[in-house]
This record gives C-alpha cells, sequence and structure tokens, in this order.
C-alpha cells in the first residue's frame, strides 16, 4: 500500500499520527508538495480527482481519498 501524504498539513497528519498510535508499518510514504501543486498534477488526479491529500493506494488499485475512510479501512486490517 502508498499513503499519499503532506506531512505539514493536518489531514494527512491524522493518518501519520494514527499509524503511529496503531504501530502500523509496512506502507509505503509518498510525500505530495502541495505548494508545487503535485496534487493537481494528472498524475496525482487519476488516483485521487478531488486532489487532495491524504490517499491511501491498496495493492489492488484501488484509492482511498478520505482521512477517516483511511484510519477506518486500516483498522479493519
Ligand atoms: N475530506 C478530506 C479533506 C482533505 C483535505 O482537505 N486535505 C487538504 C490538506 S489538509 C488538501 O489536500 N488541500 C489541498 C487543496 O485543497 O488544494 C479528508 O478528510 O481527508
Amino acid at each position: 500500500m502508498k499513503l499519499y501524504v503532506s506531512p505539514r498539513a493536518p489531514s494527512p497528519r491524522r493518518v501519520l499520527m494514527f499509524l503511529v498510535e496503531k504501530g502500523i508499518t509496512g506502507i509505503d510514504l509518498v510525500h505530495i508538495d502541495l505548494n508545487a501543486h503535485e496534487h493537481k498534477r494528472e498524475a496525482y488526479l487519476a488516483k485521487s480527482p478531488l486532489a487532495k491529500v491524504p490517499a491511501l493506494e491498496l495493492d489492488d488499485g484501488r484509492v482511498l481519498t478520505e482521512t477517516r475512510a483511511i484510519c477506518t479501512y486500516l483498522e479493519g486490517l
């Protein structure tokens, strides 16, 4: 799984804190530079059409794009 984050933004930070609290490891972090508008580039929009971080890309290619949905999914695993 890949987690797209911008560490200084609050929503991705919530997920990063959740990972630490739960002791979850093994997720690749991909840093998206909001200042460089990386989240508005075609490659990222293909994963997250609303151009927001965080996004969790599952191994089968599906992508979760809401903080609470990501945390709930990880909790379920
Ligand atoms: N409803 C989304 C909101 C995510 C969100 O607003 N992310 C902000 C960073 S905290 C973002 O990507 N902002 C970039 C933009 O709006 O251009 C969630 O809870 O995950």
